[in-house]
């Protein structure tokens, strides 16, 4: 079976298999994992900030920011596309009593400037307003495509948070795939915002596990929170050694991800009945299948059926994730399966 639906099926590499039973354990809620604690100062320091704190998951650890930046009853900017507002299962409204105000988002990902304007009220001691405390913004943009954020503007964003008083989250799940695209070190990405989420289980390949980074008060006030969320791990060790992998050995191999989504864009843009979004940035290929009497939903099923997994994310659109677990090889055969799908129902229908 060819893998496409995420770069979350991304297995364990045989090196991180070999570390997990290597490490070095404590009980991380009483802060004494040597190999937690490990992971967490590398973290910190090649993104450049002062703190980091393994999270079990890319949505605890953007909620436990959301919480940490964002007061009750207070409202937090984010995407109408994003992760954070889509597949989060309303987690800030829940368990933080903040306000999703939802901002449109454009084809390449930006949310702009003059829309988070509109956010704010007019006159803020009028009590009627909930009031914002925190923009979030997601970097490479899932749903968008995998777009990446100009580092222009994040300087934008950052300069427009800062004359308003607040602070910027980025929801960077992604952000090393920014990085390798942008060909800069992620710690440039990462200094235009406050604070970061980012997973070590999509591309990175560790099978668990995101990690938050921002100052250290910020991330003394995430590591309260993680505890009451029900994520404090014990000896998260464990997870942590497959993490430091992700992040000294797997970030440079990343590039070749990259290239398999351009490669398999060019191959799908060549089938009658496929419409591809061409502008590959990162490890993300959108497409549609527009040939006759074809839904997306019997495009996925037949797919599955030739050995190939993908998935529909969002508006109709059939997302197409390349990974670690995914050869040029597996890219090219799966041109042919999905030509071949489309080849069959034309045949069927003379
Ligand atoms: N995204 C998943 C699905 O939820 C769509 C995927 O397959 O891409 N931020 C971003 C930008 C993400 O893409 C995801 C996962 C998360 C946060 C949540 O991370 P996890 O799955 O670790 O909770």
């Amino acid at each position: 079976m060819i893998e496409l639906r995420s770069d979350t099926f991304t297995l364990p590499t045989e090196e991180m298999l070999e570390a997990i039973p290597l490490a070095a354990l404590g009980d991380d809620v009483y802060g004494e994992d040597p190999t937690v604690k490990r992971l967490e100062r590398l973290a910190a320091e090649m993104l450049g900030k002062e703190a980091a704190i393994f999270m079990p998951s890319g949505t605890m650890a953007n909620l436990a920011s959301l919480m940490a930046h964002c007061p009750r009853g207070s409202k937090v900017l984010v995407g109408n596309e994003t992760d954070i507002y889509i597949y989060e299962a309303g987690g800030a409204a829940v368990c933080g009593g903040i306000m999703y105000e939802p901002i449109p988002t454009q084809a390449d990902g930006r949310l702009l400037i003059e829309d988070l304007e509109k956010a704010f009220p007019d006159d803020p001691s009028d009590p009627q307003f909930s009031l914002p405390a925190l923009i979030t913004i997601e970097n490479p943009h899932n749903r968008m495509g995998g777009k990446v954020l100009p580092l222009s503007y994040l300087a934008e964003v950052q300069a427009f948070a800062e004359s308003k008083g607040l602070p910027v989250h980025m929801d960077g799940a992604r952000i090393f795939n920014a990085a390798i695209a942008l060909e800069v070190p992620v710690s440039e990405v990462a200094q235009y915002a406050d604070s970061i989420q980012f997973c070590l289980s999509k591309g990175l390949s560790a099978p668990v596990g995101s990690m938050v980074v921002g100052t250290a008060e910020f991330v003394e006030k995430v590591y309260r929170l993680r505890k009451m969320l029900g994520g404090g791990m014990r000896q998260a060790g464990l997870l942590a050694a497959a993490g430091i992998i992700s992040l000294e050995k797997m970030v440079d191999r990343l590039a070749d991800d990259h290239a398999n989504a351009r490669r398999l864009a060019a191959g799908l843009t060549q089938i009658e009945g496929i419409e591809v979004d061409m502008d590959v940035q990162t490890n993300i290929v959108f497409f549609r299948v527009s040939a006759a009497g074809f839904t997306w939903q019997r495009f996925v099923e037949e797919c599955q059926q030739a050995g190939l997994n993908i998935a529909e994310l969002g508006h109709g659109r059939i997302r197409a994730v390349t990974h670690s677990g995914v050869t040029q090889a597996d890219i090219d055969a799966a041109i042919q399966i999905v030509k071949g799908v489309l080849a069959k129902a034309e045949v069927l229908s003379v």
